[in-house]
């Protein structure tokens, strides 16, 4: 079977051929039918020329709506007023699934589009998105794999808590409690004591309690923990891995980006090393700015805005103060107040798009922050017994793979990509 991206070249021109798709756009003039045909890969023009066809094809293409399905054969031809420089001269016309009246005509509001996203994800622009994401995935698999880590499968149902008790989804596990993961994390740390440096990609879950142009209750995670690696070794993997995967769209996703009219000089320039600031530093820099903040306050997303205002490339943010991170971070040692983390942000007013530290692996220290934090020691306890058992210095991140693509693509809003957004309000379709 042709697809009509490999149709639309100089040595098809004067060929006979059969595409399959599904109807983009459709114009009557004159005596001629003009169908857009679309598929996976690309568009073409098909002309259908009442004098040319027999009545069967002629009244198919009359009787053809929006969004139906159909095989089209005919010859190619190089016409410059035709989209994209080829078109099909249609000889046949089969309908395979006439579509109804399709409930998509192109000016819908966001919340019409959302309860019709099974059919909106036929839109060319998520189409470009997902094929983005799709680069950005396998980037990400191809980095490790390249690298010596081993790739692992943790689950999904849980028994604790990775980041605030807040966010989590409880679940009813056989009349016990449980949740819905919201990083592997734990579990990688587990993992590593077998297999050194491992990595995993798994939907997490977050109920977030605001509905934000960059949260979902449910997005893909890609994360890494590697025993032996301190804060530098690991902030050096988040970057070439970020880096990886910018060249690999920039190589691969070129027309995608050109669809989506995504400015690529940025992404050409996020060349690692990346800067580094301490939170520290952020406070000051916010402050000269004018922002309203404080030493020991958290960044949110429009503290983090005004701090990409001095970057032109991902950045990191390190040394948080440990009462606004999670219990898991190691504490430095030059200065016990703020933890061994690191955030990256992406530039652009895109912000946080990886989370990670150095952990604690002090059985004592760890059980200190545990009952500090006020959480339950008894939900822990596997996770201290890590500690017990040949505990080892050890680092990790996580890379939210929706805010990532968000950034590379240039997306205004997170719900864009992934196909399927789930937030607070409903989870229909
Ligand atoms: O909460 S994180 O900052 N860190 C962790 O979960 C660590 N336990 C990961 C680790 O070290 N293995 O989340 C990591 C990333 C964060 O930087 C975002 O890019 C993304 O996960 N993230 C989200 N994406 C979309 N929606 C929501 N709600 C969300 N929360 C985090």
């Amino acid at each position: 079977m042709l697809s009509i991206r490999s149709v639309k070249s100089d040595s098809f021109i004067g060929k006979c051929v059969e595409l399959r798709g599904w109807v983009y756009r459709k114009v009557s003039l004159g005596g001629k039918i003009f169908i857009v045909l679309r598929d996976s890969s690309d568009i073409i023009q098909c002309v259908v020329d009442e004098s040319k066809v027999n009545s069967r094809t002629w009244s198919n293409a009359e009787k053809i709506t929006r969004e139906s399905s159909c095989i089209v054969r005919g010859v190619v031809k190089s016409d410059p007023r035709a989209p994209g420089g080829y078109e099909l001269q249609v000889s046949d016309l089969e309908i395979v699934g006439l579509s109804e009246w399709f409930p998509i005509r192109g000016n819908e509001g966001v919340d019409y589009l959302l309860d019709h996203r099974h059919l909106w994800i036929r839109s060319r622009r998520l189409q470009a998105i997902m094929k983005i994401k799709h680069t950005v995935l396998e980037a990400g698999r191809e980095y490790f794999n390249r690298n010596g880590w081993w790739e692992v499968t943790p689950p999904i149902l849980t028994s604790s808590a990775c980041e605030s008790g807040a966010t989590q989804f409880e679940v009813n596990y056989f009349g016990q409690k449980a949740y819905l993961s919201q990083s592997a994390q734990l579990y990688l740390e587990a993992l590593i004591y077998t297999l050194d440096k491992v990595w995993s990609l798994t939907p997490s879950f977050r109920a977030e309690k605001s509905r934000t142009r960059r949260h979902l209750a449910e997005y893909w995670h890609l994360e890494a923990e590697a025993a032996w690696y301190g804060m530098e070794d690991m902030m050096k993997v988040v970057e070439e891995l970020v880096y990886y995967m910018v060249e690999r769209v920039l190589r691969d996703r070129m027309d995608e980006l050109k669809f989506l009219k995504r400015d690529t000089r940025i992404l050409e320039n996020a060349k690692p090393p990346y800067p580094k600031i301490t939170y520290d530093e952020a406070i000051e820099i916010l402050q000269s700015k004018g922002v309203n903040i404080k030493w020991g306050d958290d960044l949110g997303a429009d503290e983090e805005r005004v701090l990409t205002e001095e970057f032109e490339t991902p950045f990191f943010i390190t040394h948080f103060p440990k009462e606004i991170k999670a219990f898991y971070m190691k504490l430095d040692p030059k200065n016990p107040r703020v933890v061994l983390g690191f955030d990256l942000l992406a530039p652009e007013g895109y912000g946080e798009i990886v989370g990670g530290s150095v952990r604690e692996d002090s059985y004592d220290a760890l059980l200190k922050r545990i009952i500090e934090m006020g959480l339950n020691p008894e939900e822990y306890k596997w996770y201290l017994d890590l500690r017990r058992y040949g505990s080892v210095p050890h680092s990790g991140f996580g890379l939210g793979i929706e805010r990532t693509v968000m950034w590379i693509a240039g997306l205004d809003h997170i719900r864009d990509a992934i196909p399927f957004p789930r937030f607070r309000e409903r989870i229909y379709p």
